[in-house]
């Protein structure tokens, strides 16, 4: 959690989950079958990371940076092979399934040595590690960014379920002739310390397009707002804040990448931090076309 949690509670379940990633690590190179010792939680540690039981969704049960197990959760995804079914995502009719799959692998000497030569202490400094592993040039990020973010979001230390709507329907298209604005969507992760809450109360929107190189270069961000009117963000209690960008903002960034007609892809994320401290979380990328 952001909004609450202390720095040493993120300490403290970075290091227990640290732990507990070596856990189900010995009982994966065992094959291990769980003995569902009673309250050892055995079989919760083994079934969680290993995906093996659709009966414990992962992404409905991480509840951000000082939950241990989104942390275990978090480190076994970086080091397993996975696969672009590894892990789920909410479909949404129309535009995908989000957060893409479980597309890192790291192995284990990847993941202790990042974890070792960066001193990693907390959820937000291993998402900040990686982010500056992955930045090319300042405002110019490689895939491997993104895939990361993608287990962020899918272990509720990011945003997730977002989503672009013109006129109320979601879709992932816009064409430059339509009189309307898109407005996007997004759901805040919740916390969980006796008690469910916004985990962040502060957003922003990211969105790139995708060089030559295969990179996404950053051409529009809105920075960082708490504000509960159009063209902000955050509506606190509210589970779905929309936002929309300025129609100059909007026209102007799809103008600059697509001068002429033809159809352009081009990407988005929102990134969320309480105004408590100031580690922002990327989501998973989304993809849209736009068209003129
Ligand atoms: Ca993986
Ligand atoms: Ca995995």
């Amino acid at each position: 959690m952001r909004w609450w949690a202390t720095d040493d509670e993120h300490k403290a379940a970075l290091s227990e989950g640290f732990g507990n990633f070596y856990s189900v690590l010995a009982q994966d190179i065992q094959a291990y079958t769980p003995q569902g010792v009673w309250w050892a939680n055995d079989a919760q540690l083994y079934n969680d990371p290993i995906e093996s039981d659709a009966s414990r969704p992962l992404v409905s049960q991480s509840h951000g940076e000082d939950h241990e197990l989104a942390i275990m959760r978090l480190l076994w995804d970086l080091y397993d092979a996975g696969g672009a079914a590894d892990e789920r995502g909410a479909a949404i009719p129309g535009v995908g399934t989000y957060p893409r799959g479980d597309l890192v692998t790291m192995g284990y000497d990847g993941v202790y040595t990042l974890m070792k030569e960066n001193v990693i202490k907390s959820g937000a400094q291993l998402w900040e590690v990686l982010l500056a592993s992955a930045t090319v040039d300042p405002q110019i990020y490689g895939q491997k960014a993104f895939d990361c973010a993608a287990l962020f979001e899918a272990h509720g230390l990011a945003v997730t379920n977002l989503s672009m709507t013109v006129s109320g329907t979601t879709q992932n298209t816009w064409d430059w002739s339509s009189p309307v604005i898109p407005k996007f969507h997004w759901t805040i992760p919740k916390g969980y310390s006796g008690t469910w809450f916004d985990l962040y109360d502060e957003f922003g929107i990211k969105f790139f397009a995708k060089d030559t190189s295969g990179n996404y270069e950053e051409i529009y961000d809105s920075g960082l707002s708490s504000g509960t009117h159009k063209g902000d963000f955050s509506v606190p209690g509210t589970w779905s804040p929309p936002w929309s960008p300025m129609s100059i903002s909007w026209h102007g960034m799809v103008d600059s990448q697509l001068p002429g007609s033809g159809t352009k892809t081009l990407y988005y994320l929102i990134y969320a931090e309480s105004h408590w401290e100031y580690t922002t979380f990327w989501s998973d990328l989304r993809e849209i076309q736009v068209s003129r």
